[in-house]
């Protein structure tokens, strides 16, 4: 049979300039479920094809000639594209479509209105019994894997659209438990992949000749001997990257060792959720770390040349105007490389969505809107407009062209040069979208600060 899946993205992210901006940010990379399940599919003698939306044109005409079974790979933000696609593969062709990932794991009965099958959860155990008919229920549960180690490595020659980043994730899930996070949710227990297995997986990307691979686990250095041995040997046996990026936590920075052997194995872009410098705001939503420790992270990371991505939640509960603000000067303070700031999202599944849906405070509109840049709940110290005005405030303060000049001092040319693009990026995609809100009546930002001038 032939299979292609799809990982569909909004309308806005597949617009041209969008991806250009995205090139600035980082290299384009891929969602590892498709390239691991179609492997499997694959194996067993299935023609499989995987695309991202995100990085590319989708042939859909040509492939509604000859594909058995189209697979949506779906998040919250691109369910709403993967179910209009998915209406349309069933109006013009007579292919099945299944659908898998966060989105359909918790709301399976709206998945369900688009698609013939469901899959929750982890898909591997059930890929190839559901495309081959032998399991037909309408929503089927991807049971847990405990070894993780017997999982097959994401096969990136099934990928039809670019990419220039092998994404390696060594773990499942998070030993934490952030209320607003999905995904030590949806891969619960934290499991561990050996460090052989690891490093097999990495000789691969090494010799098909990626100059880029990512640890994109959620949260890399949460076991640090691990962390250790995987850079140790990584260094050892000569395969490091031009740039391996990874999402860290501020602890890893109470480890000067740790810290050397990242560097020296070209770890040299982190991730590192800061969230809030409001010690309340943090323990509210049980992230477990304080101010004194982010404040180490980041002086640590700059000592080691190690470039930072502060990432800083925006509408807390408990944070104000003015907290936010402390975040955004703290990013500049410590010359973090990026800075991202994240609106605070109540994705199915966690804790925050239950709570705000019980509290009446998720704002009536699409799904699509659940990516972390706009405003889909009611904040409580000021109106949902007022909170999308931060996060474009904070874009634009952050990212200045004045910025640039202190990046390529600290970083070199090529940084400097990629954080003047931001610069640009930002000051056009805020100014865009302020504009929509003025005279786009159907546009989403239009909508918004009509909402909160009415209340
Ligand atoms: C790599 C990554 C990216 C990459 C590449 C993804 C891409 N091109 O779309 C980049 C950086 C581009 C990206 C972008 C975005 N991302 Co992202 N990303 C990830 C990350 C870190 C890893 C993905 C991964 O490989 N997971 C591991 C594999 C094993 O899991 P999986 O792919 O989900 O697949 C398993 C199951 O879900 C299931 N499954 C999945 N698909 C299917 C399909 C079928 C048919 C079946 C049967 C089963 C099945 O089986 C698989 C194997 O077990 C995840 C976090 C995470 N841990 O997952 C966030 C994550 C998915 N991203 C997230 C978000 C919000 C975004 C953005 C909206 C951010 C933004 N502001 O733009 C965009 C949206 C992009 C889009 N396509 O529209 C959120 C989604 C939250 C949610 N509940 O919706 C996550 C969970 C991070 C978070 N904040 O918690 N992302
Ligand atoms: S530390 Fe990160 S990955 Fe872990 S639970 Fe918190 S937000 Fe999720």
């Amino acid at each position: 049979m032939k299979i292609v899946f799809i990982v569909p993205t909004t309308g806005l992210k597949r617009f041209p300039p969008y991806r250009w901006a995205g090139r600035i940010y980082g290299q384009p990379n891929s969602i590892t479920g498709p390239l691991i399940l179609g492997e499997i599919l694959k194996r067993a003698g299935h023609k499989v094809e995987v695309y991202e939306e995100l990085n590319g044109r989708v042939p859909y005409n040509r492939l509604l000639k000859d594909t058995d079974i189209f697979c949506f790979s779906l998040m919250t933000s691109n369910a709403p594209r993967g179910y209009e696609l998915a209406d349309m593969i069933h109006r013009r062709s007579g292919a099945r479509v299944l659908m898998g990932g966060m989105h359909p794991t918790w709301m399976p009965e709206e998945a369900l209105e688009h698609a013939d099958q469901i899959i929750t959860g982890e898909g591997e155990k059930v890929i190839l019994d559901v495309v081959e008919g032998r399991i037909t229920e309408p929503v089927v549960r991807g049971p847990l894997i405990e070894n993780i180690d017997e999982v097959p490595f994401p096969d990136y020659s099934i990928l039809k659209t670019p990419c220039a980043a092998a994404n390696v994730i060594s773990t499942r899930g998070c030993p934490c438990r952030c209320s607003f996070c999905t995904t030590s949710r949806m891969f619960h227990p934290y499991r561990k992949r050996s460090v052989d297995n690891v490093l097999a997986e990495i000789r691969r990307y090494k010799e098909m000749g990626f100059r880029y691979m990512n640890f994109e686990d959620d949260n890399f250095t949460a076991d640090k001997e691990r962390a250790k041995e995987i850079c140790r040997r990584m260094i050892a046996e000569g395969l490091t990257f031009r740039e391996t990026f990874f999402f860290g936590r501020t602890d890893m920075a109470e480890d000067e060792e740790l810290l050397e052997l990242l560097a020296q194995a070209h770890l040299t872009r982190v991730l590192i959720g800061i969230e809030s410098l409001n010690q309340k705001a943090l323990d509210s939503i049980q992230k477990g770390q304080n101010i004194e420790a982010i404040c180490r992270a980041g002086e640590a990371c700059k000592r080691h040349r190690i470039r930072v991505i502060a990432s800083i939640v925006l509408g807390l509960d408990e944070d104000g105007l003015s907290d936010m603000d402390r975040s955004i000067a703290f990013a500049e303070s410590i010359h973090a490389y990026q800075l991202q700031p994240a609106i605070l999202t109540p994705f199915p599944g966690t804790p925050v969505y239950r709570d705000y849906e019980a509290q009446g405070r998720i704002l009536p509109g699409s799904w699509s809107r659940f990516d972390m840049m706009n405003v889909v709940f009611q904040p409580t110290k000021m109106s949902p407009w007022e909170l999308q005005e931060e996060f474009f405030r904070a874009c634009r303060k952050f990212y200045t062209f004045s910025s640039a000049k202190d990046i390529r001092r600290i970083f070199g040319k090529e940084y400097g040069r990629r954080r003047w693009g931001l610069a640009l990026m930002t000051r056009l995609g805020t100014g865009a979208a302020r504009l929509a809100s003025h005279i786009a009546p159907h546009s989403d930002y239009y909508t918004l600060r009509h909402i909160s001038d009415a209340q």
